[in-house]
């Protein structure tokens, strides 16, 4: 149609993409395949207006129809996550937390977050990242079991006095448990903030405990476990006052010092395409189907890793309790990177990751990691899992095996094929 007729190449690209999504296993646990519904809003009109501001508070005329897109967004995430105030239009994880950082911190404050190579995120205090360089950052890893270390953070915490505690992860393959964070939190008077990005689908479907209620403040994306668009919200509980109106960094504001760190703080126009696309996802997040499918990604990634037990695999913490698991491969004598370059051959896409006490490189890792959101949004149930089990282990034993590569791929195909995604999108039409 247009695209091919006017971009031949990106159409083509496009293309190349899509049959890279329907042939491969996609098993990065931070990534989904989006509805046709999703995938039209998103590509919509509403990228065309600009409309700085809120609904019913613009600094720009004609935005009474983006107003009424924002508002089913924000009022389906509040009904959603049983919050009173969502912000909606942060253009990604690390802009919420951002956001987040800036309306409730001074620069040279201190902060406390999970370290990133124990399956934190950059955006938690990592030194390099803009969280690390212009506040004070204590981080805190994990037990020598892979397990979040609360003790370790109530140590930090009583030290250090952060004026912000964060907790949320990339890599942790265990339930979070949002009281006990809270009390270390109470016993030196900081914000909570819990970044449920990985979990928010699993947090609908309660598969994983809320921290609404708990934490003073919750950033998610939108498109990991929530199957949404590329995209990200702000949750907390309390009402924005009114413009210009000169509020204190305190609990009862936060709603107020969100909304004005994501605009005029750090964004400007929001992009009202995603914010269209955020809408239904979260609207086909509230049916009864979408609890199924959290519950599916779990059992799936339970069978994965007991199948992946069975084949010798050392997983952190020796298991899952959510989507997600992390594989140390140094007992099979070969790095993530190299796992990841092999998996990728044999059609299995995944990525490498650091483990617990990491001895090598972040660049060269010992492990991997896995996830079960996208392979279940595509149908695949426990069966497909054990298959897939065997596929992975066959793979990491031959990585250095071109033709043992080529088998599993053929298999990984016959198997995909029987699970299709997007069955009417040709961008070369
Ligand atoms: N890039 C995301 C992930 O893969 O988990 C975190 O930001």
């Amino acid at each position: 149609m247009h695209l091919s007729k006017n971009d031949p190449e990106v159409a083509s690209a496009l293309n190349h993409e899509l049959a890279r999504q329907q042939d491969g296993l996609e098993m990065i646990p931070s990534e989904n395949y989006v509805s046709e519904a999703v995938l039209e809003a998103l590509g919509s009109i509403g990228t065309n207006k600009y409309s700085e501001g809120y609904p019913g508070v613009r600094y720009y005329g004609g935005c009474e129809w983006v107003d009424v897109i924002e508002n089913l967004a924000r009022d389906r995430a509040k009904a959603l996550f049983g919050v009173t105030h969502a912000n909606v239009q942060p253009a990604s994880g690390c802009a919420a937390n951002i956001a987040t950082l800036f309306a409730l911190l001074n620069p040279g404050d201190t902060l406390m977050g999970m370290n990133l190579f124990y399956g934190g995120h950059m955006t938690h205090g990592l030194p390099v990242n803009f969280s690390g360089r212009y506040y004070k950052s204590v981080q805190y890893t994990s037990t020598p079991d892979g397990y979040m270390d609360f003790d370790q953070m109530m140590a930090l915490a009583r030290e250090h006095k952060p004026k912000l505690i964060i907790v949320g992860a990339t890599a942790y393959p265990r339930i979070i448990d949002w009281k006990k964070a809270r009390v270390v939190a109470d016993e030196v008077g900081a914000f909570l903030m819990a970044d449920i990005s990985h979990i928010a689908g699993l947090i609908v479907s309660g598969d994983h405990p809320s921290p609404v209620g708990i934490a003073d403040v919750i950033t998610t994306t939108t498109h990991k476990t929530l199957r949404g668009p590329r995209g990200a919200m702000i949750l907390c509980n309390g009402n924005p006052s009114t413009p210009l109106k000169k509020v204190e960094v305190a609990r009862e504001n936060i709603p107020t010092l969100i909304d004005r760190a994501i605009i005029p703080g750090i964004q400007g126009g929001p992009h009202n395409h995603q914010t269209a696309a955020i809408a239904v996802a979260l609207k086909e997040a509230a049916m009864p189907s979408f609890k199924e499918y959290g519950h599916q990604i779990v059992k799936n990634a339970k069978a994965l890793s007991s199948r992946l037990v069975d084949r010798g695999f050392d997983l952190v913490t020796g298991g899952t309790d959510n989507h997600l698991m992390v594989v140390n491969l140094t007992n099979k004598g070969i790095s993530g990177k190299q796992a990841e370059a092999a998996l990728g051959r044999a059609g299995i896409t995944v990525n490498k990751n650091t483990v617990p006490f990491e001895p090598r490189s972040p660049f060269d890792p010992s492990g991997i990691r896995l996830g079960t959101p996208a392979l279940t949004s595509r149908g695949m149930k426990e069966t497909e899992m054990e298959i897939v089990g065997e596929l992975i282990a066959r793979a990491i034993t031959s990585w250095n095996d071109d033709a043992k590569l080529d088998e599993v791929e053929s298999e990984v195909r016959e198997m995909t094929e029987k699970f299709p995604i997007y069955k009417d999108i040709n961008y070369e039409n």
